[in-house]
């Protein structure tokens, strides 16, 4: 396929256009940032519960682990029909809680509704975090972290999803006074963008390889939100089979299925590496195709895999999202026009999916 026909589909243009979208977001947030401060200064000691539907939820998974690590604030993580079906056990405790309500269009049935019951209900304040500002999600929140943003006509989600992530990695950096995850998330875009230009052919190629019909996408901590995400991506774009594990629990019954067919994405994380690396060795022994995203130098994880991402050893576990995701979302892009399949037009999905109560 040549290159015209692959930039002529919209979602190629919001992947690509991606790291502009959180520059313009930084430039907003700078502008306003005592006022950010200011505002979420009264919820500090409240545990802060993450929540959204489909790739918004997550955005919440990743959200509240690397939110924690970051503030050390009590976080939770749920989708949002749990609220609706759960709440009592969702919220379960005396503690005081502040929700944080994700989306997109901000007109998901599950986390207006979600959000409504909170407030009105439970009496539990609501941040929204949407590209949306507009929408009644958002103008009716306690709280709202909203940035310029130019709406994608895509169905699926992703400069949205690093974007909106990209917003409450600096809420998280401003709440701690981090200035250097702060100073980071400004450098965080060329980077990001370098590397797409240098590994995309690779992950065309990857996409393109016939034989390659099973995605499994491993990670831990905050990386296991970017897992799901990235075989969600996978399903949308390429209607292929895909799954998401936390690393380590693949060896626990899903490796069963790995075969020659099968291509098994790691995303490394600092934390954890010598774990993973001895899982990596395990992964080669089951016949599959392996491509590993890490940010170290590892001459034993290149021996271990087929295809290698390596992003700058500077982010560590809390920015290195920003590195890997895009490429994910290539990844399910390039499947796609692989299998002649339309990205922009996924199967069975809209760009809100709504509920008839
Ligand atoms: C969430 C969502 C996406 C999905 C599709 C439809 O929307 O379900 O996860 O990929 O784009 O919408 P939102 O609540 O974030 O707008």
């Amino acid at each position: 396929m040549d290159k015209g026909s692959v930039e002529n589909y919209v979602t190629y243009g919001e992947i690509v256009r991606q790291q502009s979208s959180w520059r313009n977001a930084l430039n907003s947030f700078s502008s306003r940032r005592a006022d950010i401060l200011k505002l979420i200064e009264p919820f500090r000691k409240r545990t802060w519960v993450f929540s959204g539907c489909g790739t918004s939820f997550y955005l919440a998974q990743t959200a509240s682990f690397l939110f924690k690590a970051i503030t050390g604030i009590a976080t939770n993580v749920t989708p949002a029909s749990e609220i609706l079906i759960n709440s009592k056990n969702v919220f379960n405790n005396p503690t005081e809680y502040l929700l944080i309500v994700i989306s997109r269009s901000g007109k998901t049935t599950e986390i207006v509704k979600a959000a409504e019951l909170a407030r009105n209900q439970l009496n539990i304040p609501t941040l929204a975090v949407s590209c949306n500002p507009n929408s009644d999600m958002v103008v009716k929140s306690n709280l709202k972290l909203t940035f310029p943003f130019s709406q994608e006509e895509s169905v699926v989600m992703t400069g949205s999803f690093t974007t909106m992530l990209l917003s409450i990695t600096y809420l998280a950096s401003l709440i701690s006074s981090n200035s250097e995850i702060e100073t980071n998330l400004w450098k965080i875009a060329e980077f990001s963008a370098t590397l797409m230009k240098e590994y995309e052919p690779l992950i065309q190629y990857i996409g393109n390889e016939k034989d390659l019909l099973y995605f499994i996408f491993l990670g831990q901590g905050s990386y296991f939100g970017i897992a799901n995400e990235a075989a969600l991506k996978m399903q949308e774009m390429s209607l292929s089979f895909s799954q998401a594990y936390h690393s380590l629990e693949y060896r626990h019954g899903p490796m069963s299925t790995a075969e020659a067919n099968t291509l098994i994405t790691l995303l490394l994380s600092h934390s954890v590496e010598d774990y993973e690396i001895t899982l990596l060795k395990d992964l080669r022994k089951l016949g599959a195709k392996l491509l590993v995203f890490s940010s170290k130098s590892n001459s034993q994880i290149i021996e271990l895999t087929d295809y290698y991402v390596k992003v700058p050893d500077i982010y560590h576990d809390y920015l290195n999202h920003f590195l890997y995701m895009p490429l994910l979302q290539l990844l399910g892009y390039y499947k796609s026009l692989a299998k002649n399949i339309n990205p922009d037009k996924p199967k069975n999905l809209s760009a809100v999916v709504t509920l008839e109560l």
